[in-house]
């Protein structure tokens, strides 16, 4: 008798029709297999999938070109289909379900023809976790299929956990021919499937991500009492060796993965990394709020990496870990064979291809890497991983910072007077759009929580579950926001960002434990600039004064917008973030 999980398969094979069925095991000796074939066998646009990179400087490393109109996430093609529209809310592109079914049919119909069905068992956490997930994605591209096994935890032992079950999390994904018209990432949460094709890029393709861990899980997390979010999770080791836990939503390519490794400026102090872009945040027995990690792996912008901004990811990359490592649409020195990008450490290289193969050289317009261009890495790569990594039960939570790019008006940081005024601040999160989606780059866009691309399901019921949770709290961490981003007169960045946020952390850490007073305005509180350790910066105190300084008359704009917003959600806004945002419109 054929298990459901089988009979799924077969369902899914017959409508894509490949000549083919893999089952991955997971195991190393199948991802060198299926690079080797990336590289010998598939092509995308006359490109092999994969190209081996020098192997003495980055070693386990692979370089892979997407095709151009493949190169980010592609939100007006993301849907979600429930019966109902009021369900997904403005927030997401909606389908009914039959429409959906029958439109998603037509374009898979024989997508996979000639080539192989890969079928990927994966865990989003670990195994033991009492919060992880089984999985299966199927996908015709070996590109996907290595990726996944860097990202999640891929192993055949998933298909006996899932055993006789009808409960387990999927995907189908095939590239098809990669026609943007043709190009649909489709989400049905009430049975935890994604459909995806037309696109290999990472948050289209890689399923187990996006489309499950954020939008599908944040719908799990709705009817189950937990919250999935886009954040990072890190461990701060004081001077002590006290360490404290923290999760910190940022939008895409906001600076998670680099907040997330950081190299601290200050003495004493050190960054433990659990995770750079997905935490599932649970309610424990003990009133705490506990983070895990459902990915494996970092999917991470690549330019700007570099020994003075990010020093570990650099040690990451360079390492020869068990893992492949995967660059996708950086430059190429083609000499040496090394990836090239923009603010990398390496100089100029005297031959140079582009993202998309083409002869490069600086005077040329466009860059070298595709603004979006990412590497794949493994998590058990990075130094500064967390010993409490794999952890089935995650770590407790005592802050979450909320932050985005702005170059203008939000200070360096603050802190919500409590878990209700920071699901406010959180809720009006405001951020300059970047390369990470289709659409145009540094417009200020409304991203409450860094989720509007990611919240599967109305974002005003979403507003009501994170208010829920809180009330469930017996030792709620306190709310943070930050903005690195902010510019002065000459468009200069006015703090120094990168391991100097630590800066910024050590002072909410003494709030957390309150060792200093802050100063109220109707923001939250702020810091006094005194309490803010600054020592061996090379910067005058009466320029950094600005970043920490709140004036209610300059916030006239921003809050009429706020108020504008948050409007949009009529009667799905929760009542208290009415009242909230009623007593911020009342201050300026
Ligand atoms: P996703 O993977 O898309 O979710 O993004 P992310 O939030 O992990 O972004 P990432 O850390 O990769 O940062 C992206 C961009 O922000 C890069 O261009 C970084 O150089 C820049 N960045 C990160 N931290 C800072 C900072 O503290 N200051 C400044 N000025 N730039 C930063
Ligand atoms: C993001 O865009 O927030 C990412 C990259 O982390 S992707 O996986 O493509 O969504
Ligand atoms: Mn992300």
């Amino acid at each position: 008798m054929a298990t459901p999980l089988e009979r799924w398969v077969d369902e899914q094979a017959r409508l894509t029709k490949p000549k083919k069925i893999y089952w991955c095991d997971g195991s190393e000796k199948e991802a060198h297999e299926l690079i080797e074939i990336g590289m010998k066998e598939e092509r995308i646009n006359g490109q092999p999938i994969f190209q081996e990179l020098n192997q003495k400087t980055w070693p386990n490393s692979y370089y892979h070109r997407s095709h151009p109109t493949d190169v980010a996430r592609t939100e007006h093609l993301t849907f979600v289909s429930y019966p109902d529209k009021e369900t997904a809310g403005t927030n997401n592109n909606w389908m009914a379900p039959g429409e959906a079914r029958e439109m998603m049919r037509k374009v898979s119909d024989g997508c996979m023809k000639g080539k192989t069905m890969y079928v990927m068992p994966y865990m989003m956490g670990h195994p033991d976790s009492p919060y992880a997930k089984a999985c299966i994605q199927l996908t015709d591209i070996t590109y996907v299929a290595v990726s996944m096994r860097i990202m999640t935890r891929m192993s055949k032992s998933v298909i006996d956990k899932i055993g006789s079950s009808e409960d387990f999390v999927k995907g189908l994904h095939s590239v098809g021919d990669l026609d943007p018209n043709k190009r649909f990432i489709m989400h049905f949460p009430l049975e935890h499937f994604v459909w995806s094709i037309g696109s290999g890029y990472g948050g289209n393709a890689l399923l187990g991500k996006k489309c499950f861990a954020l939008r599908t899980a944040s719908w799990l997390g709705l009817q189950e009492g937990w919250l999935a979010e886009h954040m990072v999770i890190m461990g701060i080791e004081d001077p002590k060796g006290n360490i404290t836990y923290v999760t910190a939503a940022l939008p895409s390519a906001c600076g998670k993965t680099n907040l997330a490794m950081m190299e601290s400026a200050l003495p004493g102090y050190k960054i433990w990394t659990l995770g750079d872009d997905i935490a599932w945040l649970n309610v424990g027995q003990d009133g705490r709020l506990w983070a895990i990690n459902p990915e494996a792996g970092f999917f991470g912008v690549v330019p700007g990496t570099s020994m003075k901004t990010n020093p570990n990811m650099v040690r990451s990359l360079k390492k020869k870990g068990f893992y492949p490592t995967l660059f996708t649409n950086t430059g190429i020195d083609t000499d040496t064979k090394e990836p090239w990008w923009e603010g990398c450490d390496n100089p100029l290289p005297k031959n140079v291809l582009d993202w998309q193969g083409k002869t490069w050289n600086p005077s040329m317009e466009g860059k070298a890497a595709h603004p979006n261009s990412r590497f794949t890495l493994s998590m058990y790569n990075c130094p500064t991983l967390s010993k409490e990594f794999d952890n089935p039960k995650g770590v407790p939570i005592s802050a979450i910072i909320f932050g985005g790019k702005r170059t203008e008006l939000i200070p360096l940081v603050y802190e919500s007077l409590n878990w209700q005024n920071g699901v406010f601040s959180a809720a009006r999160m405001g951020s300059e759009t970047t390369a990470a989606a289709i659409h145009k780059e540094g417009v200020l866009r409304r991203d409450p929580m860094a989720m509007l691309p990611f919240c599967g399901y109305n974002m005003g019921d979403y507003f009501g579950h994170w208010l829920n949770v809180g009330k469930k709290l017996k030792h709620p961490p306190k709310i943070f926001n930050v903005n690195w981003f902010r510019k002065n007169e000459e468009g200069k960045f006015m703090w120094p960002g990168f391991g100097d946020n630590i800066r910024v952390i050590k002072w909410m850490m003494d709030r957390v434990n309150n060792s200093v007073d802050a100063k109220e305005t109707p923001i939250g509180y702020l810091p006094y600039s005194k309490d803010m350790d600054l020592s061996g910066l090379d910067i005058p105190k009466e320029k950094l004064e600005k970043l920490f300084h709140v004036d209610m008359k300059e916030w006239k704009n921003e809050v009429a917008d706020i108020d504008k917003f948050l409007g949009g959600f009529g009667p799905k806004l929760p009542k208290a973030l009415r009242a909230e945002c009623d007593k911020l419109v009342g201050s300026v």
